[in-house]
């Protein structure tokens, strides 16, 4: 009640039951954070910045605002600029304050002055400004609008003082800075290549608007901070040309559609590719669409439909003996969809799966004329995307044989599981570990030290086949990915979507990769990363993926001893104990510790630490996957160049 009495600028009194309700409503978003901007961790800290950004989008859906910056200042703390309207900052009858004011420190007050605007960005949650307001310690609005300059400060989502004038100007726009309250986030430290991928996609999605990103943090020789700028002139179509740029496109140019003057706006632009991998990425005002729903299945029929026809009255199909499906379709093909919906229903585990039943059929019909005009326009491309589909159809053909083959012989040798694997006792999957390790002697050591009752190994021998570059009947018939998949209890590629796996089968929810910490060790992590993300990327979503973390060093002091798992860690002991006559081993490899030395480290849930695998953006795995896993060497140099400091480079 306190901060009540304090400061809350209008000189009337009597307004303090709505005042109440705003210190609850802001106060619910600290006790639960989580509820509003997903968690307290990395992606928490960052969803603080696309919520604000969210508001300047919406401002240039509005069309009056292209140019958005962002600065990661030297604290950590962020400052998102743009040239929209500015928030309004008239007096607000009902709330009895600035508007900015109520925009501000109201929970959902975002849109409340303009229903009849089309407003259809936000983020995730979409929880509004706000939101970041309460999870801040401080955060400044500067508003130039209708003349003036306008200032206000708060913290922890309450207002210090009322609204003030600071100056005049001619411009209109707004700028926000705020820091994040370190008594609510467990990190506080922004991550420049989270927000800029995010923010590069952001500029492929609204064609027009210059985004850029500033890191005061991180400065060259001549004292100039690291910065990049965004802009997209064709959208989408530039989107997929970013995309595949580490892939070989078969056909001249991206095709393309942009629908405006619909119910619902629909943008679409594909590539096909020399892989054997679909890969569609789909967004909802903004809003990457991770789960599908309607839009997705609404572009999956009108191509199918559309492409199916062509071929058959093509003729082209006239000597395949067997059927060609959706799937089919889509192989070698990179996909971007973005469409607009004022209402929009998300549903499924992470509210990220369209629900809207009315989307489905003008993305349909949107793709439907987008390529029948580009086959009328191209017909050697589409000659060439015909022939593609065959070929997948008879790779699918020589898959689904192989997959037979596999499971007559799995069945004629007993069924089931593969000798390899050491199974646990017990059998609800919901305890149930496997470790996949790297080689049969770190196999042995595992099989020794771990809980039996709850954990299973499964040793790899040497490097898994690299997915990103076979087609899939060689998938299933290797002999490693087979006996993953087996010992899983699941089967790969046998639904009309080959992508679908059925989790209930899951004999384990937790699926545990244990390599050395080595450039061999992270590499088979890769490989095996890039099998789940593009055959059983569900698996993923629901967070059963981990990779363990080996301790790399052992330090020994007299009778002390410790372990450390990174450069720092062991420095800090060394510090601690004073260097004199501490031995240092140093882990090559899991096979160095024994039984007991890797249960206590790495296996045992009271003594390990597991690092969750997580797609937190779709994009930019997709190209890191088709990058280090491709063909074309010289980006992969680059990349690995690039990132050398942080990779586990053996020395
Ligand atoms: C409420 C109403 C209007 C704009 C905004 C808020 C707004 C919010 C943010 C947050 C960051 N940048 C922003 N720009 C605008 C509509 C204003 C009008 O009708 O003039």
């Amino acid at each position: 009640m306190s901060e009540l009495e304090d400061k809350n600028t209008l000189a009337d009194k009597s307004y303090s039951a709505d005042s109440i309700q705003v210190l609850e409503g802001l106060e619910a978003v600290r006790k639960r954070p989580a509820m509003y901007i997903g968690d307290i961790n990395e992606r928490g800290l960052h969803h603080l910045v696309y919520e604000v950004i969210d508001n300047s989008i919406d401002e240039t859906l509005a069309g009056f605002c292209d140019h958005i910056e962002v600065i990661i200042q030297e604290d950590n703390s962020i400052t998102v600029k743009d040239n929209g309207r500015g928030i309004p900052t008239a007096y607000h009858s009902k709330e009895k304050k600035s508007a900015l004011e109520v925009v501000m420190t109201v929970l959902h007050a975002g849109g409340k002055f303009d229903k009849n605007s089309y407003k259809v960005s936000g983020g995730l949650h979409g929880v509004g400004v706000s939101c970041v307001n309460a999870l801040s310690i401080h955060l400044k609005a500067t508003i130039y609008r209708d003349g003036k300059i306008w200032e206000q400060d708060y913290s922890i989502g309450k207002a210090l003082e009322p609204v003030k004038v600071i100056g005049e100007t001619t411009k209109t726009g707004t700028v926000i800075s705020f820091k994040p309250d370190d008594s609510i986030f467990k990190v506080t430290e922004y991550k420049y290549d989270i927000l800029s991928s995010h923010l590069r996609e952001l500029a492929f999605l609204n064609k027009g608007v210059r985004i850029s990103i500033t890191d005061m943090r991180q400065k060259d020789n001549e004292g100039n901070p690291k910065t990049d700028h965004f802009y997209s002139e064709k959208g989408l179509k530039e989107f997929v040309e970013y995309l595949d740029a580490n892939r070989e496109s078969i056909i001249s140019e991206p095709i393309h559609i942009n629908v405006t003057d619909g119910e619902v706006p629909v943008e679409i632009a594909i590539l096909y590719n020399t892989s054997f991998t679909e890969n569609l990425h789909s967004y909802v005002n903004n809003i990457n669409t991770i789960e599908g729903g309607t839009h997705l299945t609404g572009f999956r029929r009108g191509l199918t439909r559309t492409l199916k026809n062509y071929a058959e009255s093509s003729g082209m199909l006239s000597k395949l003996k067997f059927d060609i499906n959706g799937d089919d379709f889509r192989e070698g093909m990179t996909a971007v969809i973005s469409v607009k919906v004022s209402e929009p229903q998300f549903e499924g585990q992470t509210k990220t799966k369209l629900g809207n039943s009315e989307v489905s059929l003008p993305v349909d019909q949107a793709v439907s004329k987008m390529l029948t005009n580009f086959m009328e326009e191209n017909p050697k491309d589409a000659r060439i995307i015909v022939n593609k589909v065959i070929i997948a159809a008879q790779a699918r053909h020589a898959a689904r044989k192989a997959r037979e083959m596999v499971l007559r012989k799995s069945a004629m040798t007993g069924g089931g599981l593969p000798g390899k694997l050491a199974d646990c006792s017990d059998k609800d999957p919901a305890k149930c570990e496997i470790f996949l390790v790297e080689g049969d002697s770190a196999g042995g050591t595992a099989k020794q030290g771990r809980d039996r009752r709850f954990q299973a190994i499964l040793p790899l021998r040497g490097k898994i086949l690299n997915v990103e570059k076979a087609m899939s009947h060689r998938v299933f018939e290797n002999q490693e990915i087979r006996n993953i998949y087996t010992a899983l209890g699941v089967t790969i590629g046998t639904e009309e979507d080959s992508k679908a796996t059925n989790l209930s089968k899951l004999r384990y929810h937790k699926i545990i990769m244990m390599t050395d910490a080595d450039v061999d060790g992270s590499h088979i992590d890769t490989l095996i990363m890039t099998f789940f993300f593009r055959y059983m990327p569900d698996l993923i979503k629901e967070g059963y993926l981990y990779i363990a973390t080996p301790p790399l060093y052992l330090l020994k002091k007299g009778k002390k001893q410790q372990y450390a798992w990174s450069d720092n860690e062991r420095l800090s002991i060394l510090k601690e104990w004073g260097a004199d006559n501490v031995h240092v081993q140093r882990y090559k490899g899991l096979g160095e510790m024994n039984a007991e030395e890797l249960d206590k480290t790495t296996m045992t849930p009271e003594g390990r630490t597991l690092r969750q695998v997580t797609i937190e953006n779709a994009v930019e795995v997709d190209r890191v996957f088709s990058m280090l896993m491709g063909d074309d060497v010289p980006p992969r140099r680059k990349f690995i160049e690039e990132n050398a400091q942080h990779a586990n480079i053996d020395a």
